[in-house]
């Protein structure tokens, strides 16, 4: 069992080395991983069985921020099944309730503006709007100056996602992308 099926690990690999070399960066993705944007490979990819082994990589990103509304990073690029943690780290000396911040990743379709919107009235609950919770992936708590706090997930399928600080206000200025590919 184990033998054959680390025999089947080189293969893939193989013929991700191959077409890595007339393809480009894209065929790095892990063999057997591919989400469906590896067209051709993808088929050949998925009778593999097993699981659980080719998961993804462990991806980490610090925001800082201040008491200014914004983020350092408009951007953050991980890779399907990716193991993600974003840490947020509050460098100002505002408190909490006048230059909070966290950091919410909502899933894809969601409106960000409408989701900003609803938050507004979530103050009991960190702007967190917990009849929304189905439309988020991933959140840190609030926190003020000198504080910070961390979020550990699985990155979704490939995609473009938005991410904000869901503090009153905040959001339009306070932004970014988080981009799977
Ligand atoms: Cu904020």
């Amino acid at each position: 069992m184990n033998g054959s099926e680390s025999k089947k690990k080189i293969v893939l690999a193989r013929r991700g080395f191959l077409s890595a070399v007339s393809g480009g960066a894209l065929a790095f993705t892990i063999p057997g991983v591919l989400g469906g944007c590896g067209g051709e490979e993808s088929e050949e990819g998925s009778g593999g069985g097993g699981g659980g082994a080719a998961s993804g990589e462990s991806k980490s990103f610090l925001l800082s921020v201040g008491d200014t509304i914004g983020y350092d990073k408009s951007e953050m690029r991980v890779g399907a099944g990716d193991e993600v943690t974003v840490s947020i780290q509050h460098t100002g000396s505002m408190g909490v309730e006048s230059m909070g911040h966290n950091f919410v990743l909502l899933k894809k379709d969601v409106d960000m503006t409408s989701f900003a919107t609803a938050a507004i009235q979530a103050a009991d609950n960190g702007y967190i709007p917990a009849d929304r919770a189905d439309e988020i992936i991933a959140h840190t708590s609030l926190i003020g100056g000198g504080e910070q706090d961390s979020v550990t997930f699985q990155a979704p399928s490939p995609a473009t996602y938005k991410y904000l600080c869901t503090f009153p206000g905040h959001y339009s200025s306070m932004n970014g992308d988080f981009i799977v590919s």
